[in-house]
């Protein structure tokens, strides 16, 4: 069951919605923020122009820079006496990013959390180990919120403290794990070096966002930790974490909170909507929020949207797993190349392990790409125990093996997203683990 009703309208009650909430948003930023007064009085738009919810494509867009411009709190749309929370993510460059909630946004978060930890399966019966980090960031307060408001037990252990994690999760008999999927993965290979016995653990569920992923590394997630993992997805500017999250009954998809937040898939360039299905940059209003609601707001994310409805038995729209962030991709000898799709190749490579870099550098007027992925201990045991035979003749063969698991990898990442590669093998755990997001591509061009 749903946690909340709103998630099964019919496509034409929850346009009635949408319509009535996006008029209220816009009244409510045009008579209390300056910054958005101006820019629909430069658009020649007045609130009482928005009939419905077709007209969000005659408002303008908000970006990041936007934010960093009216730095700290130039676009809240509350007296500061109301605001009873402020997080802040930090940006590559400069000051963070600001954002503020009131007490119904607060309200308003526990609520949209609460349907992802229902949509994950979560209930009152469960522990939930909470593995994301606390304080600016919004995943740890995001989920705890969530996880208290369906009335499981919250452990608030934060991101980090690895062994102790593996502890918790052997004592408390947790069920439940929140964290990123790179930190759940690290956490899988600490219990391994333990040698703890994953029976001895109960966990059946993760719910992991907060950095792009992919379905292979979904597989290795599932495979290793004998567990479902669920996407979620979320961002600071729109609330944090309970913008959308997938259902444990399909996987297919990451169902939206479109009541509360409008999505819109524009092509990067030209600013135009684009139809359900095709991919392109996700804007969303956050047409609840009061504190700081933001009107169309560029997220970077590359998606697309499905309306069909779910077998769980929503009805909102749902998001394709995210590509990646635009300004992630890059951009080899002119071909776009995001990391989701190198991290998809490394995946489907067999004796390759869920660690790599992605180097680019620039030689001359090329750029070179490379793959730096650890090959998994099973393959490292094995070539081990090749060499120990001190036979000539298996020694050149297990370098031929190593030969051919780089020639594949090359081989594919060319066909499949047309550019050629370095790649270089290391052992296990040679790549440094991440506690929070991971960082997977090092670009040393210049800029
Ligand atoms: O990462 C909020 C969050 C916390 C989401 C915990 C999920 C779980 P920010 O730090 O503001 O907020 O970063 C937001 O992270 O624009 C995406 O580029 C990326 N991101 C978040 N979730 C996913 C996901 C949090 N499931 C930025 N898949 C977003 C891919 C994601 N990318």
């Amino acid at each position: 069951m749903p946690w909340n009703p709103e998630e099964t309208l019919s496509r034409p009650e929850m346009a009635k919605l949408q319509s009535e909430r996006l008029q209220k948003v816009c009244e409510r930023v045009y008579s209390r923020v300056p910054f958005y007064k101006s820019k629909f009085d430069e658009k020649k738009i007045k609130p009482s122009d928005i009939k419905n919810i077709q007209d969000v494509v005659k408002l303008p867009f908000t970006k990041k820079s936007d934010l960093r411009e009216n730095y700290p709190y130039g676009l809240f749309a509350e007296p500061l006496d109301n605001i009873v929370r402020i997080h802040a993510s930090s940006g590559t460059t400069g000051k963070p990013t600001v954002v503020a909630y009131n007490r119904n946004d607060i309200n308003l978060w526990a609520e949209v959390m609460a349907r992802t930890f229902t949509c994950a399966g979560v209930t009152n019966k469960d522990v939930v180990q909470n593995a994301y980090g606390y304080g600016l960031f919004t995943g740890g307060l995001g989920a705890h919120y969530g996880a208290e408001r369906v009335g499981a037990a919250v452990i608030p252990i934060s991101g980090g403290n690895t062994q102790k994690q593996i502890m918790l999760l052997q004592d408390f008999g947790s069920t439940v794990l929140t964290s990123t999927p790179s930190f759940a993965l690290y956490i899988y290979d600490v219990a391994c070096e333990m040698k703890i016995n994953l029976d001895t653990i109960k966990l059946k569920v993760g719910l992991f966002g907060a950095e792009p992923w992919t379905e292979e590394m979904r597989h290795e997630i599932e495979e290793r930790l004998r567990i479902k993992a669920i996407d979620i997805y979320g961002l600071s500017e729109i609330i944090g974490p309970g913008v959308s999250s997938e259902c444990i009954e399909a996987q297919s998809g990451l169902h939206f909170n479109e009541d509360h937040f409008y999505p819109e898939i524009i092509n990067p360039e030209t600013g135009e909507q684009l139809p359900y299905g095709q991919e392109g940059e996700l804007v969303i209003t956050s047409m609840s929020r009061e504190a700081m609601p933001l009107i169309r707001y560029r997220t970077g994310d590359i998606t697309n949207l499905n309306p069909e409805k779910c077998k769980c038995g929503r009805t909102t729209v749902r998001m394709r797993r995210v590509r990646g962030r635009a300004d992630d991709m890059l951009i080899i000898r002119g071909v776009n190349v995001f990391p989701s799709q190198v991290e998809s190749v490394l995946l489907r490579t067999k004796d390759i392990a869920p660690h790599y870099i992605i180097e680019v550098n620039r030689k001359g007027r090329m750029d070179e790409m490379n793959v730096r992925v650890e090959v998994t201990t099973e393959c490292m045991d094995k070539l081990a125990a090749k060499v120990l035979t001190t036979d000539l003749k298996q020694f050149a063969q297990e370098e031929e093996d190593l030969i051919k698991i780089k020639r594949d990898i090359q081989k594919n990442v060319k066909d499949i997203i047309g550019v050629n590669t370095e790649v270089t093998l290391v052992p296990p755990n040679a790549i440094q683990r991440s506690e929070g997001k991971a960082k997977r591509v090092i670009d040393n061009r210049p800029k």
